[in-house]
């Protein structure tokens, strides 16, 4: 086994909270030993489970005393129903949903079983074990005591083991549940595959006692040369010496921690190169406290708003973009590698862009740390989609800490730059203030991104707009729209709301003075099936589509870029039409065979001449 190293990230960018869980940032900035592979597994609709026998799955003490968590074999004439030993396997990272004919469609629960052994590297270190993702939820247990319950399908989580883990043959059980939920995070009407399961990396963490539980480093607010840097230390010994060290731009400080384990540096450097998608510079960081020692290359640069301008280290920026699901289509399941992650930002950059917008939940953490390296922007979202209940301080509470483990996770990423709260949510007094709190929570964590949502838009006509023809105007006037740093909106003209001809006489009111990014337009397509341009799901209809709409959309003032639906077609119980969709959502510009359909040429071309446009300012 491999020696490993890690981070644990408690909370200078957030409150403690009082799950048994903690959070483990820059996981891949460390060494780890991987429990990914072959997992034993038990399929379990009923949820039996959870219970021995006799039903009675807790004692007076709250001790485990029956259910798979156990993992026992029998022995002299024992009655147990199950055996982790002689069960199928699945491949963790992996939904199951593609993984198992009989798992396509299953929602319910999962149990999975890993063994292994440790080798520590010093008798005093800690262990920590940690999950990219489980979707749903998950209930964790090593050794037959329960570590906690994890609630949320697309943010890493974390439980230190030290006391509990042993040196040999160690059971990890997990059941995973991806049943939908009302009350949940998303709640159960998504257009989108509920593929379940240990859906990203599991891993072994090892750290000295006290040790780097996170940082972050940031180019100071204001300023062009000034890097701003945050360590928090976790552990008995807080008041130890922390150093930083960017070897390339040769600068490296260090100084005590104070007694609360943080320790904040600001460093000047005349050779700072600024991160952007046309030359993504990251720097090598080296940040170490006694025998801790974390390594990353990060970026450094500007985002901000000028009126309706979005200016990227200070100056105007389009965003060339594209929406991106995480799935890999050809394969039909949920992507979660850094293979995957470059697969589908490769193509994006195909089409040109600059710019991705992750919908509509947390991706892998691949996804930002490729784009880092390949230059291009992102918005990462979370999954407040639609309908949820906007009144439930249990469905808030999950919401927030959802957004806090995203940006706890990835803000060292200079290639994210928006933080989205939510996508088409229907306007109601309870959802903006819903929706304001996610707003609030997203600045007090992270002041230095900008904050939005995919709003909706409708019809009718606004006063500056006297003349127009309710039926043709679009207008965006959200309330919520006072609140996020720029005017996003999921617009369907030609094919939601009218055909193709409605596109051109399309005209718009925004009440917002702000950057107007339109976050989704589209139409399905099926790739290979040609016909007329007044013709639906041909490829012919989805190319004018965009023909049509990018003209109108650069009507709008202040249109400061677009994230059109969608890269790739994704997999989606809500699109049954046979022969032409058949469980697909197929507005991708590439079909689910891989193959490029008629509109990724006319958007990269769109795109092509933005960006030379750009390149002359
Ligand atoms: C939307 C949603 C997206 C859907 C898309 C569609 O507005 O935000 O999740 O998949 O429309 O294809 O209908």
């Amino acid at each position: 086994m491999k020696k490993l190293i890690l981070l644990l990230v408690v909370a200078f960018v957030g409150a403690v909270s009082a799950r048994s869980e903690v959070m483990i940032a820059d996981v891949f900035a460390r060494q780890t030993t991987s429990l990914d592979g072959k997992w034993n597994v038990i399929v379990d609709p009923y949820d039996t489970g959870y219970f021995d026998y006799r039903r009675q799955p807790y004692d007076a003490n709250g001790k485990i005393t029956g259910g798979y968590a156990l993992d026992k074999q029998a022995k002299d004439g024992e009655l147990i129903e199950y055996n982790f030993d002689t069960s199928p396997t699945l491949n963790v990272p992996g939904d199951w949903n593609s993984q198992d004919e009989k798992l396509f469609y299953y929602e319910g629960s999962v149990w999975y079983r890993k063994k292994f052994d440790i080798v520590k590297s010093a008798p005093d270190h800690r262990l920590f074990i940690y999950f990219g993702a489980a979707n749903y939820e998950a209930d964790v247990y090593l050794n037959g005591k329960k570590l906690g319950k994890h609630i949320g399908g697309f943010t890493p989580f974390a439980y230190e083991i030290t006391k509990l883990a042993k040196a040999k043959n160690n059971s990890l059980v997990v059941r995973v549940n991806n049943n939908r939920h009302a009350d949940a995070v998303p709640t159960v009407n998504t257009d989108w595959w509920n593929y379940g399961g240990l859906t990203r990396d599991v891993l072994l963490v090892e750290t000295p006692a006290t040790f780097i539980s996170n940082f972050r480093t940031r180019l100071k607010a204001g300023t062009t040369n000034t890097i701003e840097a945050t360590v928090q230390l976790d552990g008995g010994d807080k008041n130890q010496t922390v150093k930083i060290n960017f070897p390339s731009l040769k600068i490296a400080a260090e100084m005590t921690a104070d007694t609360n384990g943080v320790a904040r540096f600001e460093l000047n450097t005349p050779n700072l190169a600024w991160w952007s998608p046309e030359n993504p510079v990251l720097n090598d960081v080296v940040i170490s406290c006694g025998a801790d020692e974390l390594k990353d290359r990060v970026g450094f640069r500007s985002i901000a708003t000028s009126g309706t301008d979005i200016l990227l280290n200070g100056k105007k920026v389009f965003l060339r973009g594209i929406c991106i699901h995480e799935e890999v289509a050809t394969e039909g399941r949920r992507a979660w590698s850094e293979a995957d992650a470059r697969m589908l930002l490769s193509n994006a950059k195909e089409l040109g862009c600059n710019f991705v917008r992750l919908a509509h939940y947390p991706h892998n953490e691949h996804m930002a740390r490729v784009a880092d390296e390949l230059g291009i922007l992102c918005w990462e979202e979370t999954p407040v989609y639609w309908t949820i209940q906007w009144t439930n301080a249990a469905t808030l509470a999950n919401a927030k800490q959802q957004l806090a483990d995203l940006i706890s996770r990835d803000q060292n990423r200079a290639s994210v730059i928006v933080w989205s709260v939510a996508n088409e949510t229907p306007v109601s007094e309870p959802r903006t203030k819903f929706l304001k709190a996610l707003v609030d929570e997203a600045r007090a964590l992270d002041g230095t991104r900008l904050v939005s949502a995919a709003m909706e838009v409708h019809s009718g006509t606004m006063e500056n707009h006297p003349g127009a023809k309710p039926e043709n105007h679009k207008v965006v006037d959200d309330p919520f729209g006072e609140y996020t740093d720029l005017c996003s909106f999921n617009q369907y003209t030609g094919w939601y709301d009218g055909t193709l001809e409605k596109i051109d006489r399309t005209t718009w009111s925004i009440k917002y003075h702000k950057p107007v990014v339109i976050s989704e337009f589209g139409a399905d397509a099926k790739q290979g099936l040609h016909g007329e341009t007044t013709t639906r799901f041909t490829e012919e209809y989805q190319a004018e589509l965009y023909r049509r709409t990018l003209p109108m959309l650069e009507q709008i003032p202040g249109f400061s870029g677009c994230t059109p639906w969608i890269l790739f077609d994704f997999r989606s119980p809500r699109r049954p039409l046979s022969g032409i969709q058949d469980g697909w959502n197929i507005k991708g510009l590439i079909g689910h065979n891989g193959e490029k359909k008629i509109a990724f040429d006319v958007l990269k071309n769109f795109y092509g001449e933005k960006a030379k446009a750009d390149a002359t300012k």
